[in-house]
């Protein structure tokens, strides 16, 4: 059930900022990190999830990540992420700020999609920096190596204790500062700097709604929670959101 505030909201404003997270792609049968079906839950994420480990072990780093390529390019966006793509055609200024490595909404049609965290689908050499497909690595060796120096490469994703993309994290707290309207979806907000952008937004004026399965830690930070499946609640917006430019 939609609330009148927010569906007069939708009505009227002018810019809206959508942050993301593992929780959107649930549906799309991507585990997250922290749920019941969670893929922290095997592994803690200083084990896989950071530059050290990773050089120490890179053979259970590149397991781990190989499994979820697999995963990701046997799925696809669902009707959450296409809702998102829908509805950033009906507002004047509209971004998503994902946590998510998956690439879904793109895939979903969205056009400015901030990746806070990198993209699985892209890999690099830890030596010289080229980029690397993703075909090369899946058929090739257990730790795929650079062609041109030798040295290991690696997913694009940003691990912990790693600095967030710059240019990305400014871009991304001038959509919070600058929304009407800020949806937190699917996250559980324990991750930062990421986990700031709701307080950032709220801060600056934005009507702050959270889209998720359970309370969270930024639960008390929105004006409105809305516990539910992203994959239900998303679409039932898109009618009260602005009609399509002409
Ligand atoms: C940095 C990429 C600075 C890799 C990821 C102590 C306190 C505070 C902070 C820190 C601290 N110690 C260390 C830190 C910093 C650290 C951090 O925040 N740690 C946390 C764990 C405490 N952060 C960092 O290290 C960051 N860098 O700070 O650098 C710095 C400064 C100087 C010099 C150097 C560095 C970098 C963090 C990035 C880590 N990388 N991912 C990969 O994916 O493999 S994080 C990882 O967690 C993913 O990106 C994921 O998206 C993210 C957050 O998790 P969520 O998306 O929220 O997923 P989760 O499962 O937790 O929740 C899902 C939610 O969805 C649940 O609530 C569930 O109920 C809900 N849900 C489920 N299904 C549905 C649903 N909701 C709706 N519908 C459904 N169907
Ligand atoms: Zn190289």
């Amino acid at each position: 059930m939609i609330s009148s505030r927010l569906i007069s909201k939708l009505r009227t404003a002018e810019s809206v900022a959508v942050f993301t997270g593992a929780g959107i792609s649930a549906e799309s049968g991507v585990p997250t990190f922290r749920g019941s079906d969670g893929i922290w839950k095997k592994f803690k994420p200083e084990e896989l999830a950071n530059f050290d480990s990773f050089m120490r072990n890179p053979e259970l780093v590149w397991e781990w990540y190989k499994h979820r390529k697999t995963i990701i390019a046997s799925i696809q966006p669902n009707p959450g992420h296409t809702a998102l793509a829908e509805m950033e055609q009906r507002f004047r200024r509209f971004a998503v700020i994902t946590q998510n490595i998956d690439n879904l909404h793109r895939r979903a049609g969205s056009k400015t999609v901030y990746e806070l965290h990198g993209n699985i689908e892209r890999n690099y050499c830890t030596g010289c920096g080229k980029f690397f497909a993703d075909a090369g690595i899946m058929a090739g060796p257990e730790v795929p190596r650079c062609t041109s120096c030798g040295s290991i490469i690696r997913p694009d994703v940003v691990w912990f204790g790693e600095l967030l993309p710059a240019v990305v994290w400014d871009k991304s707290v001038k959509a919070a500062e600058g929304a009407g309207i800020f949806l937190s979806i699917g996250t559980s907000g324990v991750v930062y700097p990421a986990a700031s952008l709701p307080l950032i937004a709220k801060r600056a004026g934005a009507y702050v709604v959270e889209i998720n399965l359970e309370r969270t830690d930024l639960s008390d930070t929105a004006d409105e929670v809305i516990l539910g499946r992203s994959g239900e609640i998303l679409p039932q917006l898109v009618p009260y959101c602005p009609q399509k430019p002409a």
